[in-house]
């Protein structure tokens, strides 16, 4: 399993951390303040052990305005500029089609949209960059609005559903299915029970084929369960991923980088056969990017 990004294939046999860099004044657990205070947190993040960086502009918790295409590319572009020169493919997070295709003219690896390419144009920018990937995650309404729909008969399977559909457009469209990764949306028009469900029964989206990405970091629905502060919930959240990854999350989207990856490190020692162990079948070694 790998996913096609603008210049590499990230080999996902072994989950990877994609470190979050909010470019915004108001996000839900603090914004980076000014670029160089992103673009060194980008540095951090890779230092940390990052797998992939996701720079965003607008911030998308409850209630959050939007932000238009100009101020998205204008927080945006400096911190982007920088990041590409640190050797981790970098992912832009927004639905704004005239971000995408700025972003990706730039050389971003791939655009993370919580909207799933729902805006006009945006299914067209990516059919048009061959080889970026694409997230398309599960949401309903807008930010703004989105806690009031918060209503399911089974949330895993209209999850499940919503994400087959957008596939199929995004591939009728010329996206081809390896460039794509899948995300539930975590407390996106979803009440923690929701979001928990989601979890429990991750094996039903995982049949869909595709990687999925799950972004479980300091979100509401942890502190639903802990009674803990956003920013008091990295124990939360470490928790939450290493048991999306023991359910086949490929790819975990995460504020603390360090701390998930010696999870993760602790994961992979108790479930990966070990060099001339008695498991061990032998070929290449999961883990490895491989340049296009
Ligand atoms: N969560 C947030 C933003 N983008 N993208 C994906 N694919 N999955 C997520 O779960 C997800 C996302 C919200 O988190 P954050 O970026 O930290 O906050 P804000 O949107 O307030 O900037």
């Amino acid at each position: 399993m790998f996913w096609q990004l603008a210049r590499s294939r990230l080999d996902l046999r072994t989950p990877r951390v994609m470190g979050i860099v909010n470019c915004t004044p108001d996000s839900f657990s603090g914004g980076s303040g000014s670029p160089s205070d992103a673009v060194a947190l980008c540095e951090a993040h890779v230092a940390a052990g990052a797998d992939l960086l996701d720079l965003g502009a607008e911030s998308t918790r409850p209630g959050a305005p939007p932000v238009d295409e100009a101020d998205q590319w204008r927080r945006l572009e400096p911190v982007l500029r920088a990041a590409l020169g640190l050797g981790c493919p970098v992912s832009v997070d927004t639905s704004e089609p005239g971000v995408m295709q700025r972003a990706l003219e730039l050389g971003a690896d791939a655009v993370n949209d919580v909207r799933a390419l729902r805006r006009p144009g945006a299914l067209a920018v990516l059919a048009r960059h061959g080889a970026a990937g694409v997230c398309l995650m599960h949401m309903r309404g807008e930010p703004a609005t989105m806690q009031q729909q918060a209503r399911y008969g089974d949330v895993v399977a209209d999850v499940r559903d919503f994400l087959a559909a957008r596939m199929a457009e995004a591939v009728a469209a010329g996206i081809a299915p390896e460039r794509i990764v899948l995300d539930p949306g975590i407390g996106f028009a979803k009440a923690a029970d929701h979001s928990l469900a989601l979890l429990a029964r991750q094996a039903e989206l995982a049949a869909l084929g595709r990687p999925l990405l799950v972004g479980w970091s300091r979100k509401s629905a942890l502190g639903a369960v802990t009674g803990r502060a956003v920013h008091e919930r990295l124990a939360a959240s470490v928790a939450a991923a290493v048991l999306a990854v023991d359910r086949g999350a490929a790819i975990l989207r995460v504020h603390d980088v360090a701390a998930t990856v010696d999870a993760l490190r602790v994961w992979r020692a108790a479930t990966s056969p070990r060099p001339g162990g008695p498991q061990d079948a032998g070929g290449a070694a999961p883990g490895e990017t491989i340049p296009v």
